[in-house]
């Protein structure tokens, strides 16, 4: 069995179906996670998913995918548009990075225009709620080499 696929998310989307639901939809993140793990097996593959509201946190577990992972897909929430640190993390990394939002962070305030994470993602996913998350985890499949089981 390969390494796992890291899904990160960052702050507040532990939130999510709760409030916000005209723009960050009604699914919960238990249910992205249960869809990109349907996902993931379709290539024979897994994810470790994981949600924090903490920057430290986030970096602990991009370096922990320095060998534990695959590939790694991120949500970083508000920290994409902030944290050169998470920047630094995620360079350090050997696997393919993918950068996915829920919503379409381009058709809104223009702050949301610019992602640190973009400078290193070998692609992003954004505007299509929690398929966002699976189509991600399906390029990230794609680039370590998966196929369709
Ligand atoms: O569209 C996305 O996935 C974002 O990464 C979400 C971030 C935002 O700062 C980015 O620009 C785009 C915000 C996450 C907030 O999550 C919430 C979820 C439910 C209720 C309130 C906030």
């Amino acid at each position: 069995m390969p390494k796992p696929i890291f899904v990160l998310s960052g702050p507040n989307l532990n939130l999510l179906g709760v409030r916000e639901p005209d723009i960050y939809g009604h699914e919960t993140l238990l249910d992205i996670q249960a869809r990109c793990s349907r996902r993931a097996a379709e290539f024979s593959m897994t994810v470790e998913f994981r949600q924090s509201n903490h920057e430290g946190v986030l970096i602990d577990w991009v370096q922990e995918a320095r060998t534990a992972a695959s590939a790694m897909v991120i949500n970083p929430a508000g920290y994409g548009h902030t944290s050169v640190a998470l920047l630094d993390a995620l360079k350090t990394l050997a696997i393919p990075v993918i950068e996915c939002h829920l919503s379409n962070p381009a058709a809104r305030e223009d702050f949301r225009r610019h992602t640190y994470v973009s400078l290193i993602a070998a692609g992003v996913v954004s505007g299509f709620g929690g398929a966002s998350y699976e189509l991600a985890v399906e390029a990230a499949a794609g680039l370590v080499g998966a196929v369709r089981a």
